[in-house]
């Protein structure tokens, strides 16, 4: 083990892969307009490099922060200085990258005889060839149809799983925010479940014989790929734009829905960056041509982590849906089938009350594009781990999730429109 560890750090030095040792995620707990104030005047304070991981919402309302270890006794201060509540929610971000880092070189290694472990994070070779075995293994039910390239020209694979002809579809993707790993394992197991449950589960059967659906595990190849090998806590594309040395845009405040309103930043150096016009990451663009022109999509569905929250429209502003009642019970219903399996408790609502108002994103736009039963999912945790989520809880992530988006589908299967 000690030298799969020092092998792991070699490598990751060789690759100049970005350290996080000694930073920690502070949980910190607001109570009043003055203390969010002062929070809100910590974020921004550009040079101590804070990675808002939760942001600053409501009094009462917890803030999860990434701060670099060089800006911790700064931090500190300032809190106790304000009588701000914080503790210390992940110790040394480091030790538990060390940790993810050797399992996955590990399983690596088990894997090479053959039997693909979903309960293990991957990289984007090992996904796209895990997706091209689903599709020869099940060729009558899975295919493969690439919908664009991203940015940095990697392809971009929508697994389409059709019992033939043209029907009605769900889309479903995951990882458009890079570093949110538990959502690009949790899809490829769900393709997976899809394909091996077909003709054996009564509920997906008679929801494929009713429906397509579209299933795209890696939005975001290139922030994937970089949050692997470079700078785990990558959460943006990797495009740039001319002008700034920052690279990447928020890939989930760029779509044509509210674009460049409240919870986006126009600079773009930060982590919700909308980029420089709505549609302009090509990643963001592939989606809407493909969906537009498919013409048929009745469901479009986005995963997320982390937080526990089931979501649907809007964030971009706060009123409430035409079809707020229905999707509430929806998202509700799903909600509790998840929790059936494991007790993971979700809470549901519209993104603007249940998280924070986020202009540009992918649901508020599916949804006025007339995709009526669009939600977003925020998977496991609610902050122990956060999007550092150890690989021991991808298989119980996935198999609850699955309840959830089975009982959207089978609602979506039921109410065509
Ligand atoms: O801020 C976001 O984009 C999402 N939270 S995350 O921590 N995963 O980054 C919330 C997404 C809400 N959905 C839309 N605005 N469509
Ligand atoms: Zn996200």
């Amino acid at each position: 083990m000690r030298l799969i560890l020092f092998f792991g750090a070699l490598l990751g030095h060789i690759y100049c892969r970005e350290t996080f040792v000694g930073d920690q995620v502070l949980e910190i707990l607001p109570r009043d307009e003055e203390q969010i104030k002062n929070l809100v005047e910590l974020e921004s304070e550009e040079h101590l490099q804070l990675d808002f991981w939760k942001p600053t919402t409501t009094p009462g309302q917890t803030v999860h922060v990434r701060v670099p270890f060089v800006n911790l006794q700064a931090v500190k201060v300032f809190l106790e200085s304000q009588r701000i509540a914080y503790s210390i929610m992940i110790e040394d971000v480091q030790v538990l990258l060390d940790k993810e880092n050797e399992e996955m070189l590990f399983n690596q290694r088990r894997e090479r005889t053959g039997n693909f472990n979903f309960g293990a994070y991957h990289s984007l070779e090992e996904i796209s060839q895990k997706m091209d075995d689903l599709v020869a293994e099940y060729p009558d039910l899975v295919s493969k149809v690439k919908i664009g390239s991203s940015f940095e020209n990697r392809p971009m694979n929508v697994l389409k799983f059709s019992t033939g002809g043209d029907k009605p579809a769900i889309w479903l993707d995951a990882g458009i925010h890079a570093r949110e790993w538990v959502t690009q394992a949790t899809a490829l197991w769900t393709a997976n479940k899809i394909a091996a449950d077909y003709g054996n589960d009564p509920s997906l059967t008679s929801i494929l014989d009713t429906m397509d659906i579209f299933l795209l595990p890696v939005t975001n190849p290139d922030g994937y790929v970089f949050s692997q090998t470079k700078n785990r806590m990558w959460r943006k594309t990797r495009s740039r734009v001319p002008g700034s040395l920052c690279v990447g845009v928020d890939p989930n405040r760029n779509w044509d829905a509210g674009f460049g309103g409240p919870g986006a930043s126009n600079n773009p150096c930060s982590d919700s960056y909308h980029g420089p016009s709505a549609n302009s990451e090509v990643e963001v663009k592939s989606i809407v041509d493909f969906i537009k022109a498919h013409g048929n999509v009745k469901a479009f569905i986005t995963l997320h982590s982390y937080s526990q929250l089931l979501m649907f429209p809007f964030g971009y502003k706060c009123t409430k849906s035409e079809n707020f009642e229905e999707l509430d019970q929806v998202a509700q219903k799903a909600a509790n089938a998840l929790k059936s399996l494991h007790g993971t408790s979700y809470k549901v609502g519209p993104i603007c009350s249940v998280i924070y108002q986020a202009s540009g994103g992918s649901i508020d736009w599916s949804f006025d594009f007339g995709i009526k039963y669009s939600f977003a999912f925020e998977l496991r945790d609610t902050g122990r781990y956060g999007f550092l989520l150890p690989a021991t809880q991808i298989l119980p992530t996935a198999e609850e999730t699955w309840l959830g988006l089975k009982t959207i589908m089978e609602h979506v299967r039921d109410h065509l429109y």
